[in-house]
């Protein structure tokens, strides 16, 4: 018969106690985390094992599951923490300090997973989420196995049936296990109650049938304070109107093609994935970019072309538009022929080789190579009307921005930054210059009133992102100011004409003014 006070009884009950202890940990790391919209340790753990699976695994999961894919794979996730546990806790009844300890490092990784997760989550979300898995996972774990009853390796006589071993207060230990798991069950309601979206959390891409072509050698100068050409996803400006970012469950997403269509369409989260998916490096700039601002960033984005949506549906003659809704409200008219001609705007559900992340657009949002974001670039997509301009009004143009906002070839000088001290002698000038869907064909630098002088130019992407370009200076002593033009492929050099950001962009020319000793 087996008793608290044998050992096997003994190991199993330390295995319960790991289970409650490892359960209730996660229970209430989930629950504080996503009541804080944040993203919890499950998830968060799910998103770094697809990271991490092998692409073939990754291949044959999904040939094999299908779209419940992720569904095995958090099954899969959980399962690993179960045994994890089991194991902790049956060592944990003899052992407790590194068994203990291993539960830190369980808790560690959790925490380590929901730290880096994609979709990033607030500092209060990850503090109290972890703080809350760590109390109730390692703490509750401690506090549980020093109720468990002592090794009885040293009695000579077997425990009879009902009794305890020595050192084993049996209400105390169940004082302390239901304590936990309470907790867990608070942590666990608290999840439930909230239901609904995880972010980008447990979305994973697949891999486009179209991968835009690798980055050229040479779209950079190794110059200290360049942008770089891909700008990392966490550094991406963002505009938007939401006081809060949209949280979109995937589970119900529906994007709405409607109006002026032969067949209305309605397409789930999954619909868009299942299509053949393109990637595209294209640079994104707001209108509201002062000269020499930095709202504009430039990313690799992944998503359906629209022209392919918009034939779907049909478009009927007459229409000249596309209105699109954010489920926030927000809303935006993009000229029609810019979205069916061979610029391929996108339906984009991915930046940078991940789902967008929530303050880019999550789920699906648009990408609008030319045209200035507020009239192109929808985030948190979820209806496309095809219509005609003389229809309808948008946020920006009711606050008096104009209804056509190509983007406006311009320039940059991000090195030397304004006021900056230099040493005299040879200085480098660096920037970007961007002119989307034509292309840069040249960029020139001028100190004080000398001359216009032809700065270099790194390899071109495309004519949709941005180029580099860089010029050396040979600095005299004394305050200069520097400045930059470029000019287009179609020939058109930017005006030295400023005008402010509003209705449809800022022109004039980026200058700086530094102090040479
Ligand atoms: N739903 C929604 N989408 C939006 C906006 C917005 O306010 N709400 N702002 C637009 C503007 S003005 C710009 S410049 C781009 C910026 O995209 P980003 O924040 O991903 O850089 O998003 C566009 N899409
Ligand atoms: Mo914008």
């Amino acid at each position: 018969m087996n008793t608290p006070g044998s050992t096997t009884a003994r190991r199993m009950a330390g295995a319960a106690t790991g289970l409650v202890a490892g359960a209730s940990g996660l229970l209430v790391g989930e629950g504080v985390a996503r009541v804080l919209d944040g993203t919890g340790p499950v998830v968060a753990v799910g998103n770094r094992a697809v990271d991490l699976t092998p692409r073939p695994v990754k291949e044959w999961a999904i040939t094999t599951f299908g779209a419940a894919d992720k569904a095995v794979l958090i099954g899969g996730v959980l399962a690993t923490v179960v045994l994890a546990v089991l194991v902790l806790g049956w060592f944990g009844s003899r052992r407790r300090t590194p068994t203990v300890v291993g539960m830190g490092i369980l808790v560690a990784l959790a925490a380590a997973a929901m730290i880096i997760n994609p979709a990033p989550s607030s500092v209060l979300a990850l503090s109290a989420g972890i703080g809350g898995m760590a109390l109730v996972g390692v703490g509750g774990f401690a506090w549980m196995l020093t109720r468990l009853p002592r090794s009885t390796t040293s009695r000579t006589s077997p425990l009879k049936p009902g009794e305890d071993a020595p050192g084993f207060d049996r209400r105390r230990f169940l004082v302390a296990a239901s304590t936990v798991a309470a907790a867990g069950a608070a942590g666990g309601a608290a999840r439930g109650l909230v239901g609904g979206s995880t972010g980008s959390a447990g979305v994973a891409l697949p891999t486009p049938g179209s991968l835009a072509p690798a980055v050229p050698e040479g779209v950079s100068f190794d110059v200290a304070g360049l942008s770089p050409h891909l700008t990392p996803t966490p550094d991406f400006y963002r505009v938007d109107t939401a006081l809060q970012i949209p949280q979109v469950d995937v589970q119900d997403y529906v994007l709405r093609i409607t109006g002026m269509v032969d067949t209305p369409l309605e397409l789930t989260y999954q619909d868009l994935l299942d299509r053949e998916l393109v990637e595209r490096r294209i640079t994104l700039t707001c209108v509201s970019n002062p000269v020499g601002g930095d709202l504009l960033g430039n990313a690799t984005w992944i998503g359906i072309p629209m022209r392919d949506l918009l034939a779907e549906a049909g478009v009927q003659s007459g229409a000249d538009a596309v209105l699109s809704t954010s489920v926030d409200g927000f809303t935006a008219g993009t000229p029609l022929d810019v979205l069916t001609d061979d610029r391929e705007a996108l339906v984009a559900v991915g930046m940078n080789g991940e789902p967008l992340t929530p303050t880019h657009g999550f789920p699906v949002r648009m990408v609008t190579p030319g045209l200035y974001g507020y009239v192109s670039a929808t985030k948190w997509l979820t209806e496309l009307e095809v219509t005609r301009f003389q229809d309808f009004t948008a946020y920006w143009t009711d606050r008096g921005y104009a209804a056509q906002a190509p983007i406006k070839l311009s320039s940059r000088i991000d090195v030397p930054a304004s006021f900056a001290q230099l040493e005299a002698g040879e200085v480098t000038v660096a920037g970007v210059a961007w002119a989307q869907t034509v292309g840069i064909e040249r960029v020139e630098v001028r100190v004080g009133d000398g001359s216009w002088d032809e700065a270099e130019l790194a390899t071109e992407d495309n004519d949709q992102t941005w180029r580099a370009w860089r010029h050396t200076w040979d600095a005299e002593p004394g305050s200069h100011r520097i400045e930059v033009r470029a000019t287009d492929r179609d020939g058109n050099t930017q005006t030295s004409r400023r005008e402010p950001i509003a209705p449809d962009g800022s022109t004039g020319w980026h200058n700086v003014t530094v102090s040479v000793a």
